[in-house]
């Protein structure tokens, strides 16, 4: 993992945010809900890119369009582009945004992100808003976890063994940042899901 506390700063965190409010009223927040059982959770999501990633009653799965408006997710802009070439160096960009919004009771527990078929590419997080609680594991759920605290601003890349280890949010610190003019947090992931073509591997 590597975790840059901060990445952005005041401005570029009021940028992005703006540039998120926009794909929001473009692709509304939607509930997910438990596979199989169809309980919500208490995050509330959208997506950009040309994939985006949703959960509801059949499971969990990267999808090209909304589940309620069914339009396609607007682009992914071009700033969380950049942001991605720098911090990685992954030789492909990322297909989905993952837009997650924590009201201040929301959490989310701990799992593994394996819906996407490259599971080489990392996977980068950036946090607006209120502090969260992150909680990092291992390759077992039962294992021994270590938390830390995600700002505005912060970048955290899952990457190399981290990439398939199981991690969750505890919980938010309402009050703790003005960023977002109410108390609640946005997390962005951008995630690579289909294996670039044209990759070289061990069968070469
Ligand atoms: C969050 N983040 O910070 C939830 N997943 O709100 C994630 O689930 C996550 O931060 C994969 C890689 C980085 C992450
Ligand atoms: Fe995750």
């Amino acid at each position: 993992m590597q975790l840059h506390s901060p990445y952005l700063d005041w401005d570029a965190q009021k940028a992005l945010l703006d540039e998120i409010r926009d794909i929001v009223t473009k692709a509304p927040l939607f509930t997910p809900t438990m596979p199989r059982w169809g309980r919500p959770l208490s995050v509330r999501m959208s997506n950009c890119g040309p994939l985006g990633w949703i959960s509801d009653k059949s499971g969990y799965r990267y999808e090209p369009i909304h589940p309620d408006t069914g339009e396609p997710w607007p682009p992914i802009p071009q700033s969380l582009l950049d942001i991605w070439s720098e911090l990685t160096s992954y030789e492909a960009p990322p297909e989905a945004c993952l837009i997650n919004y924590y009201s201040p009771n929301a959490k989310i527990g701990l799992h593994v992100d394996s819906d996407e078929d490259d599971r080489n590419a990392p996977i980068l997080s950036l946090s607006l808003g209120d502090d969260a609680r992150f909680r990092l594991g291992g390759l077992e759920r039962n294992g021994p976890t270590k938390s830390f605290i995600l700002k505005s601003g912060d970048a955290l890349l899952l990457d190399g063994e981290d990439r398939m280890a199981y991690h969750g949010v505890d919980r938010i610190y309402p009050g703790t940042s003005t960023l977002l003019n109410e108390p609640g947090r946005i997390n962005l992931t951008l995630r690579r899901v289909t294996t670039p073509s044209g990759r070289r591997n061990h069968s070469m």
